[in-house]
């Protein structure tokens, strides 16, 4: 009897996550199971294919986990047990085949330790000295020691930099916050990184990977987050006609318009089948060149791709598929869930108000966050530290991170807010909308519980135990990581 906790008791410890009100939630019964996780579809496909089975099968095994009042809460301690292990005892034989992955395997981790709360600074120097080695000489960064540029090396590379530098030298004082920015991106040829992503653009408007590589949107997606994130102009952009060169990004928004297809989804390139991971690549970039509301009604059929992306949540799995006919996986909790958030955002319009989620002036949740939670929470958390993709598969560094992030997208409102006065070193970026983005932990509530269950406040989404943080929408980094290189980019350029 005398184990009740005083609130204020815990509080005063510091305890984020055992603050007094979730001890007392817990003496509380667990919210009943609601009814789209209790059962089977009521229709099933009768068509006995490969997929039909297998999506049976698939539900079948996701049944028991999520049919379950006991969900469980956020693992951290095992899963950043897990995420560390490669960063300080390196990888094993197994994972050679990844060598053309190191700025990747960077990434996953250390992005996947922030959003868990770690702070990475302490991994800065050795990220920039791990990375030095991928510079190609000729401009860019290649997946491994010499190897040929990459986009998506080249990508996943820069985050990883944005992100340990933001740690290493948040709380410092100015000139010592400059030493870490400079010893960070000092080393980066911008001008011969800039002449290799001019060798990537294609006459239709998009980008390939590499000179020689394949043409799809995640292309032009990573070349613009690098093209944003270090900090380019107008005029740089615009390129310089006595060496025959061409605006970078002329014809790019009616290229992403093509890509939307007949299903209202969106494909790696025209005529390709609808896939969540290229949707939310085309979202994301769109929204770096324009205000939501304007670009994604512009550029798309919004209402159509809205049908497409609710169709990709699924009953009674709770979490997301990439494509018509295929089965959940975690990883879509991002490439899905992130699309929620922009869709959500341009469906609300720009939000000056400055405190998020206005519930009169605004639309309702479009999507179920709490069914997503607790497919995350369910399903994705491996006993011995790691998130996968579903049950009986193994963990892994890609899926921890983007599972995570979908849990991010379902624990906050992503809204776009242009009221906010933008330093100059924002205001002149080609790629200033991307800038205007902030977050609130006061999410839309669905506007009727009915199947999808009570207790929303006290539920999966907003506990504070399985909480983590707050990312970027377009970047997939700490949001506040996002503002801080630009501001490094408005001091090194006003000291050129
Ligand atoms: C299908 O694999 C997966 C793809 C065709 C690629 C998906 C694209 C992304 C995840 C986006 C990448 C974005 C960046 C920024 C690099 P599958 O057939 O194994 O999976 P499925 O059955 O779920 O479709
Ligand atoms: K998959
Ligand atoms: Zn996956």
């Amino acid at each position: 009897m005398s184990e009740i906790q005083d609130p204020n008791a815990s509080q005063q410890l510091g305890l984020a996550d055992a603050s007094g009100l979730s001890n007392q939630r817990s003496q509380k019964p667990p919210d009943p199971v609601p009814t789209m996780h209790r059962g089977l579809p009521y229709i099933l496909d009768d068509l006995g294919t490969e997929t039909s089975r297998k999506q049976l099968q698939t539900a079948r095994s996701v049944l028991k986990y999520v049919n379950d009042s006991r969900v469980p809460t956020l693992d951290k301690t095992t899963h950043i047990d897990f995420l560390i292990e490669p960063l300080e005892d390196g990888l094993s034989r197994g994972f050679t085949g990844l060598d053309a992955s190191r700025p990747w395997l960077l990434y996953w981790c250390i992005n996947a330790l922030a959003l868990l709360g770690v702070d990475v600074g302490g991994y800065n120097e050795r990220v920039v000295s791990s990375l030095k080695p991928l510079q190609h000489k000729d401009g860019g960064f290649g997946g491994g020691n010499g190897q040929a540029p990459h986009m998506a090396s080249a990508y996943a590379a820069i985050l990883t930099l944005v992100v340990t530098s933001y740690y290493e030298s948040r709380d410092l004082p100015k000139d010592r916050w400059m030493g870490v920015y400079a010893r960070s991106f000092g080393w980066i040829d911008r001008q011969k990184l800039l002449d290799w992503i001019r060798k990537t653009k294609l006459r239709n408007g998009g980008f390939k990977v590499n000179e020689g590589g394949e043409e799809d949107v995640r292309a032009s997606y990573c070349a613009l987050v690098i093209l944003a994130l270090l900090g380019y102009d107008e005029d740089e952009l615009r390129g310089d006609v006595s060496r025959d060169e061409k605006p970078l990004l002329d014809g790019l928004l009616d290229y992403f318009k093509r890509c939307q297809t007949w299903e209202g989804g969106i494909g790696a390139k025209q005529h390709s089948e609808a896939h969540g991971g290229y949707a939310f690549c085309v979202l994301s970039a769109l929204c770096l060149l324009g205000e939501p509301q304007d670009v994604l009604t512009k550029y798309l059929d919004l209402d159509q791709f809205i049908s497409w992306l609710s169709a990709r949540q699924y009953a009674p799995e709770g979490g997301f598929s990439g494509r018509t006919n295929k089965l959940v996986d975690g990883c879509y909790s991002t490439w899905v869930g992130g699309c929620w958030s922009l869709v959500e955002a341009a469906a609300n319009g720009i939000e000056s108000s400055g405190t998020g989620f206005d519930i009169d002036s605004n639309v309702g949740s479009l999507w179920n966050r709490k069914a997503l939670a607790r497919y995350i929470l369910a399903c994705c958390q491996d006993p011995h530290g790691g998130l996968r993709d579903k049950p009986g598969m193994r963990p892994d560094y890609y899926h921890s991170n983007y599972v995570l992030l979908g849990l991010s997208a379902a624990q906050n409102y992503y809204y776009y807010d242009n009221a906010m006065s933008l330093p100059s070193s924002i205001e002149n970026s080609p790629f200033k909308h991307g800038f205007c983005w902030k977050s609130s932990r006061n999410v839309p509530k669905p506007s009727t519980s009915e199947g999808i269950g009570g207790g929303w406040e006290e539920g999966l989404v907003s506990n504070e135990r399985s909480r983590v943080g707050t990312q970027h929408p377009l970047f997939n980094i700490p949001l506040h990581a996002v503002a801080e290189i630009q501001e490094w980019w408005g001091v090194a350029k006003g000291a050129e």
